[in-house]
């Protein structure tokens, strides 16, 4: 099999943590495009398992390259999917997040969203909330949100790709017509904890997290929490131990270090 190369900077890597999820526009060819619009809705084991969806799509090397810089060289490749098709006016979907998927600051699981055909406004696309991946949720209160602010609907060209980190919150947006709208959900998992800088690295050095804007919906205290959680996630995928991530994270309290076993205290 061909090398997958990396294809993130530290960079994008802390866009990711800080986010959730990279869109790769137009990745997949048209000719190939064509082929996925008519599948049958529902499970979609043969089509994502099929060498030809593995070579277009699994193993291009702008996804794989992406896939390879987040969860490793070893990752593991999707053996199923789900074909979601809507194909009549709907108010959309609730907000939800997907599974078993909560609290945790890990990166083992990307599920990626793959559209065979341009998806605008009033088709109903897909809508994600940036930066809520590690957000612990009860499903049955999410479902009440509406509009969120900083909510982004996928309003793409046939081919893209958009890669989110499990958990992220999302739903089907309203649709208007009655066009069909394809998008064929599939995952790929992380098989080893990370080592090292598993993507395009300038210098060997590790760089401290660089903090991203606060998300629009966030409070003081929430943004708070979510910088706590993104440098813990970026000291993870760099490898560092957790002794190593206490002198890497310049925000966590003295009192936070938890490091000396009971054991060793000696009373005076
Ligand atoms: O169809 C969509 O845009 C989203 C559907 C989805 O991800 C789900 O039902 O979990």
């Amino acid at each position: 099999m061909a090398e997958i190369r990396p294809t993130m900077t530290d960079d994008d890597v802390m866009d990711f943590v800080a986010n959730g999820y990279v869109v790769l526009d137009e990745m997949v060819d048209d000719d190939f495009n064509e082929r996925c619009r008519n599948l049958k809705q529902g499970p979609a084991k043969e089509t994502v398992g099929s060498p030809d969806f593995i070579r277009e799509v699994l193993l291009h090397p702008r996804l794989a390259g992406v896939i390879r810089s987040l969860l490793g060289p070893n990752f593991l490749m999707p053996t199923g999917g789900h074909h979601h098709l809507i194909d009549q006016p709907v108010s959309g979907q609730d907000w939800h997040s997907d599974g078993i998927s909560g609290l945790g600051y890990e990166i083992n699981e990307l599920q990626c969203y793959y559209y065979p055909q341009d998806v605008n406004i009033e088709d109903g696309p897909t809508m994600i909330l940036p930066g809520s991946h590690c957000r612990a949720v009860n499903r049955d209160a999410l479902a009440h949100y509406g509009d969120l602010a900083g909510q982004l609907s996928l309003v793409v060209k046939a081919g893209t790709v958009a890669i989110t980190r499990y958990g992220i919150w999302h739903r089907a947006g309203p649709k208007l017509n009655h066009k069909p709208r394809s998008m064929i959900k599939f995952s790929y998992f992380r098989n080893s904890d990370p080592r090292r800088r598993d993507w395009l690295i300038d210098s060997e050095e590790i760089p401290a997290y660089r903090d991203r804007p606060a998300a629009p919906y966030t409070s003081g205290v929430e943004s708070y929490r979510d910088l706590r959680r993104r440098i813990h996630t970026w000291n993870w995928l760099c490898g560092l131990s957790e002794e190593e991530s206490m002198a890497h994270d310049r925000w966590r309290p003295a009192y936070e270090t938890g490091t000396q076993p009971v054991e060793e205290v000696v009373l005076q």
